[in-house]
């Protein structure tokens, strides 16, 4: 598995990027087909869970707290047929303070930037005001669309055709499925239906790299992922996490410092937890995540600091690389 540093393509718009600097693999079979797939909705309907399903990697992190995913993440699937790459995105939300905003506009900024666009809702429930502002959004959208209606498995079958004609009437929609990503249902027509929408094209990307985060960005994830795990309520969103030093060792370790923010002392309490407790459960369950992704043996430190309201603080979030691309 490998990433790749995004440095010189991250503040370029894919028509660019496609031109210009970016590695690209001119001998495939006639017919290859290849392009951008964003993934689009609200939060926590299960967008990054399909994109790690249908790339068979663990891209992006996932939660069952909603606003789990903050950036745009590029995760890029390679077959001979096909070069599928998938922008997941923020879930798209009503904004309480900077952070929201930043994510949504990501969200929304992906949008132009993909030859295929798959819409993202949850069947459990029916359209919210978010899936409908979101409808209308993609109304005015001129690529193909693909409606998802996912976590099929939590309804019954008599409740899927209403429900399903309750988010189709949100449309048109060029190809929809009911499905449930978590069970893998319908994935390889899912597949299917994306390439037959994308054009004809070369590989962007050389086929073992997976995605367009750094080594470093993946870990930070990794522990921000296991805080979710672990932390209750409003705290997880009040977490951010940076890598601040990332080193191998004679011996063969991978020393991480990483330092995890909270907004309030009572929030770094509770993530220390009594005697250290919550911190050493966390550290634990990410150090297991970062070796499976690594593949080697590291040695991490996590240091809790409080950053008064950083989900406000513009040039804290400009600070930490939360800036519109
Ligand atoms: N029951 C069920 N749960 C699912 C399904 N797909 C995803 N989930 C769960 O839904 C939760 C949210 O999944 P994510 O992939 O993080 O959702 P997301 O849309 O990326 O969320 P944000 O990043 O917050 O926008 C996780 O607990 C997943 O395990 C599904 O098909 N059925
Ligand atoms: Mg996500």
């Amino acid at each position: 598995m490998s990433t790749q540093d995004p440095s010189n393509q991250e503040e370029m718009s894919v028509d660019e990027a496609t031109q210009v600097d970016m590695w690209v693999e001119q001998d495939v079979p006639s017919g290859h087909r290849s392009g951008f797939v964003a993934v689009v909705g609200r939060p926590n309907v299960g967008k990054s869970t399909l994109m790690n399903a249908l790339i068979g990697e663990k891209v992006a992190i996932v939660s069952p707290k909603p606003q789990t995913t903050r950036r745009r993440i590029r995760g890029i699937l390679t077959r001979p047929d096909a070069q599928i790459i998938f922008l997941d995105t923020p879930g798209i939300h009503r904004p309480l303070h900077k952070l929201g905003e930043f994510m949504v506009e990501t969200a929304y900024r992906t949008i132009p930037d993909a030859d295929v666009v798959v819409f993202m809702v949850d069947a459990s429930t029916w359209p919210t005001e978010e899936d409908r502002e979101i409808a209308d959004h993609l109304r005015r959208v001129r690529r193909p669309k693909i409606l998802l209606i996912n976590k099929a498995d939590l309804i019954t079958p008599a409740e899927a055709k209403p429900r399903a004609e309750a988010y189709l009437a949100l449309g048109p929609f060029d190809e929809w499925f009911l499905t449930s990503v978590l069970e893998g249902r319908d994935l390889e027509a899912i597949l299917k239906a994306i390439v037959r929408f994308l054009p004809e094209g070369p590989r962007f990307y050389p086929e073992d790299v997976i995605t367009d985060q750094t080594e470093r960005e993946i870990v930070a994830e990794l522990v921000r992922e296991a805080a979710l795990h672990f932390l209750k309520q409003e705290v997880p969103h009040s977490v951010e996490v940076q890598v601040d030093e990332f080193k191998e060792r004679e011996n063969g370790v991978v020393y991480i410092g990483a330092t995890l923010y909270v907004e309030r002392d009572s929030q770094k309490r509770i993530v220390i937890g009594r005697g250290g407790s919550m911190l050493k459960q966390i550290g634990r369950h990410a150090r297991h995540e970062i070796e499976r992704f690594l593949g080697r043996p590291i040695y991490l430190d996590i240091w809790v600091k409080v950053r008064p309201k950083w989900r406000r603080n513009e040039t804290v979030l400009r600070h930490w690389g939360y800036k519109p691309k």
